[in-house]
């Protein structure tokens, strides 16, 4: 398998296990040459912490741009997660067009909502720019609440596949590729990954852990772009990655006190061999 580039655009939580604390070390895990944009660096994550500081990078994102355009530096990937407001999104939009080697994967994880709620600092006209981007991308990983925000859908805490199945089609209406859909639970004790991909949808269920932790999100995507750049198929990520995501929980949720994120280095080596077996 060939050596991949892949650029990650996101925030720098210092604490907190997310973002591009998350992204790079997985992704250099799994093997691949991991560029990072940080698109703005923060003193933790905002969900749960008081008084975080930010300071905003949008103006640095064309410059570093410019200056990897300058140099050839290109891309077999970009993958995206948590952006902080349209400008970033526009700025991302554009790095697709320029940043591209032939055949570019853009991969985009609207990383904006969970549990039926936008996170802190959000707001519906930052949804609608994130629908711009999601639209133009190759495969998108929202999780349910995300995709509601994506689509008009209704939120809903308990459902059945029909449910499911309009928010794919209205995901589809509108030009999504291949959805990853996270945390699809049928029944009280698994969850589960639907992905759709060519019209046709394939799910993977898995133990449920009742507690809600935070960061999965970053390690799920984070894990499948590093399986997918590795050479296996969507739905192989998928897994993959579920089942990582799900050993991570695992290992981190009877410390009462690691309420911020999860505990995924210890599980690298368990990543990095489902990737290579
Ligand atoms: O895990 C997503 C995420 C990333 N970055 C920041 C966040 C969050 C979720 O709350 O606050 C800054």
């Amino acid at each position: 398998m060939s050596y991949k580039r892949v650029l990650t655009v996101q925030d720098i939580s210092c604490f907190g296990q997310c973002s591009l604390t998350v992204a790079l070390p997985i992704l250099s895990a799994a093997g691949l040459e991991t560029v990072i944009l940080p698109s703005a660096v923060l003193s933790t994550h905002t969900g749960g912490f008081k008084n975080f500081t930010v300071c905003d990078l949008t103006a640095e994102i064309p410059k570093i741009a410019a200056h990897w355009q300058e140099e050839n530096i290109k891309f077999d990937a970009i993958y995206t997660g948590y952006l902080g407001s349209a400008a970033q999104i526009n700025y991302v939009k554009d790095m697709f067009k320029t940043l591209g080697k032939d055949g570019l994967i853009k991969i985009v994880d609207p990383a904006m909502a969970d549990n039926g709620k936008l996170y802190t600092g959000f707001d519906m006209a930052f949804v609608e720019e994130m629908k711009t981007l999601v639209y133009s991308a190759d495969i998108i990983l929202p999780n349910i609440t995300e995709a509601c925000f994506l689509t008009g859908v209704e939120y809903k805490e308990s459902y059945d596949e029909s449910y499911i199945d309009e928010i794919l089609k209205a995901l589809a209406r509108n030009g999504a590729k291949t959805v990853i859909l996270t945390g699809v639970s049928f029944g009280s004790d698994t969850t589960g990954v639907m992905v759709y991909e060519n019209g046709e949808k394939k799910y993977y269920k898995h133990t449920k852990v009742s507690k809600n932790s935070h960061g999965t999100g970053d390690v799920y995507a984070s894990a499948f772009v590093g399986a997918l750049l590795s050479g296996k198929g969507s739905y192989d990520s998928a897994v993959i990655a579920a089942d990582y995501t799900l050993k991570c929980i695992q290992n981190t949720v009877s410390d009462a006190e690691h309420w911020y994120g999860v505990k995924f280095e210890p599980v690298l080596p368990y990543l990095i061999e489902r990737i290579n077996g």
